[in-house]
């Protein structure tokens, strides 16, 4: 049917309008021949007849003149012939000769002036096409000349008719004609582009499989071509397997893409810390953080090392003699080697140029960042260090090195020295800040250097992606291959590529959380809640760019604004102690608790108390109690790279009650769009959300809470990590390529394939 509607309709169309110009043109023109045709024919009569005819009228003879006039109309055309006078009269005619075409009527066309008076009148030829009783007639009249004097003129009627029948009989074979042409010109055509295209085909895919050269102009269209393939041919793989990236599946894209390699980790931060606790005895601590969240699933699923520094108090005790100890703990899967650091290279290198000078330039969330020479050089030492702990881990020049975070932004380039070959992807999970204000940084050359050594480096939004390519173009002398999305630099190239990280959906937390109903009654309890109360809650490192002290002023605005909610609203946050040995921190700390204490005082009712501050660590299923127990929870960063919290909460939802007020300056906004997106910096605004959410219907908080629980289970974290890997895949089957054609470059210098 589409193939009718879109090809053959057209073409009928088309055909239709040819035809009929083409049969209107061919009769016209048949027709214009036939009238002139038919004009000489009476000429050659009135020329044969004319000697006769005088001669004739010489002699009076008016039987012999009929019997001329009666020769002429032997021609089957001829319908009638007459013999005129100047003067209009009669003279002879054939017989039948067709009513109409009388001497007087046909005489006023032709004698046209007498000249001067007395002078013998002058004659002109004379035509006409008639359609009459008869038929369609030709008549013409013609003087019949002697001594250049007209002695009379003949009139000749011929029939038209047969002109009309020969028109039809020509309109039909030039339709016929024209219709064949047009349809064999069609299917040729039609031919002609099936087989070059089978031809091209064959071409594409032969230049496609390598066994065909690319012609140069063609080059970089072969490359997007193979790129759309790839990735065609990898959603068509994923298909085949279920929409759902899963542990499983992200196992097996390890083991057939990757040949089963071995995943090394680095971050500073551990996934377990083991604490020795007041009772004497060894705790293991999950720590509060986005990165340990999102890579510990994959660490699970793809076992290997995870090399951190080692900051739990009893560490040191479960480590064995290469500092590495099996994780997690009861169902050991993975190693987690810990690296140790002494406190001045833990003060300068983590709070001093991490968080004092890298977290503040990174965030817009006006802290002004401090950036110290002495911590430069911990930093600097610090990454060197960890890279050679990482050296000795690596078994082969091929590994896979994940590389996580603003801790360590020297250190690609460091473990490239050790292992040229090395897959090192780079994930960096906090903004990329625009280039005037990374600019502020003194070693911006250094850093951007260092991270240069990775194979693909990752950040959670395509704009992070476009500041950092920004800063290579103001800061460095590289190349940037901007359709790419690559820098090339030293002959080494490195992919720039959004991966916006997730979580682990259906969380394996949820299993040692009881239902929604039993987790609300616990906290009610445990708090001294009315039983009708509303909860709201927010889950943070003690940190000043999640905007704690806005999301307290808007709680407070609510208050004021909608006193309804006044003795039953309630905000639980609770904030883990973070970077405790930074000044900031511990003011930011502070602030915290003054504003929960002057809004409690000011909305105190009997016992009830409208902030309630949680200012320690909780173990995971503690956080996840707290979010199924919410009926909202608010997530108010003023700068946020994704913000798990907010995914977190969605995940923890499966009964679909509950809202997630989430700030417009984080990452997941753009992602968890049913969200009830703010500003927290507008606290009217924020307190107007705050507000929505509390009075939301059941239903529109199910058909949010569904719709975000949805995204989440497709796009989770072993997806964000799957997406990688297989990018990795494809740049190591490219680089072997590459190396089997042009052996003399370097390992992460391509051809443009
Ligand atoms: P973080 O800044 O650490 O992560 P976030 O993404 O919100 O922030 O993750 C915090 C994690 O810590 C969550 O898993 C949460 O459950 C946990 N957590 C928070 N408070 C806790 C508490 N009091 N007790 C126990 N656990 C707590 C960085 C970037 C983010 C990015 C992540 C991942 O700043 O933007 O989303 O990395 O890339």
């Amino acid at each position: 049917m589409r193939l009718i509607l879109r090809f053959i309709m057209p073409l009928l169309c088309v055909l239709g309008l040819l035809v009929w110009i083409a049969s209107v043109l061919v009769s016209d023109t048949f027709r214009r021949w036939s009238e002139r045709d038919m004009r000489l024919r009476a000429d050659l009569a009135a020329n044969s007849a004319r000697e006769e005819l005088l001669r004739c009228l010489h002699q009076n003879d008016s039987s012999e003149m009929s019997r001329v006039l009666e020769q002429l109309v032997r021609d089957e055309r001829i319908m009638g012939a007459s013999l005129c006078g100047c003067d209009g009269r009669l003279i002879a005619a054939s017989p039948e000769f067709p009513a109409g075409y009388d001497c007087k009527s046909v005489g006023g066309h032709v004698v046209v002036s007498g000249g001067v008076a007395g002078d013998p009148p002058m004659l002109v030829r004379w035509t006409e096409v008639k359609d009459g009783s008869i038929g369609r007639v030709h008549v013409s009249a013609i003087p019949i000349m002697e001594n250049e004097q007209a002695a009379g003129f003949l009139t000749i009627v011929q029939d038209l008719s047969f002109v009309a029948r020969r028109e039809s009989q020509v309109r039909f074979f030039t339709v016929i004609a024209f219709t064949v042409l047009a349809v064999s010109a069609s299917v040729l055509t039609v031919l002609v582009a099936r087989l070059s295209r089978r031809t091209w085909t064959v071409e594409i895919r032969q230049m496609l499989r390598g066994r065909a050269a690319a012609p140069p102009e063609f080059q970089p269209i072969m490359r997007d071509f193979r790129e759309l393939v790839a990735e065609i041919s990898a959603e068509v793989h994923a298909g085949a397997q279920g929409r759902v990236w899963t542990a499983e599946r992200l196992r097996q894209v390890l083991r057939q893409e990757l040949h089963g390699e071995r995943v090394i980790i680095l971050a500073n931060r551990q996934p377990y810390v083991h604490n020795r606790a007041s009772d004497g005895k060894i705790e293991v601590q999950h720590p509060a953080s986005g990165l340990v969240t999102a890579l510990e699933p994959i660490m699970r699923a793809c076992s290997g090392v995870w090399i951190a520094h080692g900051s739990g108090s009893a560490d040191r005790e479960v480590t064995d003699k290469k500092d590495c100890v099996r994780v997690p703990p009861g169902e050991e899967s993975y190693t987690l080697r810990r690296v140790w650091l002494t406190p001045e290279e833990e003060k300068g290198y983590y709070f001093g140029f991490a968080n004092e000078g890298l977290w503040p330039l990174c965030h817009l969330a006006h802290e002004r960042p401090v950036f110290r020479r002495s911590d430069w050089a911990y930093y600097q030492s610090v990454n060197q260090k960890f890279a050679d702990a990482l050296a000795e881990e690596i078994d082969n020049d091929d590994s896979i090195i994940l590389v996580q975070d603003y801790h360590y932004a020297l250190a690609p380039s460091m473990i490239r020295k050790h292992a040229s070959r090395a897959t090192i992807l780079t994930f960096w999970h906090i903004p990329w800040p625009n280039s005037e204000r990374f600019g502020i940084c003194p070693w911006q050359r250094e850093l951007l250097r260092g991270l240069l050594g990775s194979s693909i480096l990752g950040f959670h939004t395509q704009a992070h992606c476009n500041n950092f390519i920004d800063a290579i173009d103001r800061y460095l002398e590289a190349r940037i291959d901007r359709d790419q999305q690559a820098v090339i630099q030293g002959g080494h190239r490195t992919l720039i590529r959004p991966y916006p990280i997730s979580i682990e959906c259906p969380s394996r937390w949820i299993r040692h959380v009881p239902p929604v109903a039993q987790c609300r009654e616990e906290v009610i309890s445990e708090f001294n809640l009315p039983r009708n109360a509303l909860i709201g809650v927010g889950i943070d490192r003690l940190d000043y760019t999640k905007g704690i002290e806005e999301r307290l002023l808007s709680v407070e605005t609510l208050l004021e604004r909608f006193p309804q909610f006044a003795g039953r609203f309630t905000f639980i946050q609770v904030a883990a102690p973070s970077r405790t040995a930074i000044e900031r921190y511990k003011a930011y700390g502070k602030t915290i608790e003054q504003m929960t204490e002057a809004i409690n005082a000011k909305f105190r009712r009997g016992e009830y108390r409208p902030v309630i501050l949680l200012r320690r660590h909780h173990e995971p299923p503690d956080v996840m109690r707290f979010y199924r127990a919410a009926d909202l929870c608010y997530v108010s960063s003023l700068h946020d790279g994704m913000n798990l919290v907010a995914k977190e909460f969605v995940s923890a939802r499966d009964d679909e009650r509950g809202v997630l007020v989430l700030s417009r300056f984080t990452g997941a906004a753009r992602e968890l769009t049913e969200a009830l997106i703010v500003n927290p910096y507008d606290i009217e605004e924020a307190s107007s959300g705050l507000a929505a959410a509390l009075n939301m219907s059941e239903e529109e908080q199910s058909e949010r809470m569904r719709a975000m629980r949805l995204y989440l289970t497709e796009f989770n974290v072993y997806r964000w990590a799957g997406r990688m890997l297989t990018d990795a895949a494809r740049l190591r089957h490219r680089h072997r390529v590459s190396d089997r054609l042009i052996p003399h470059l370097g390992p992460g210098e391509l051809p443009l394939i």
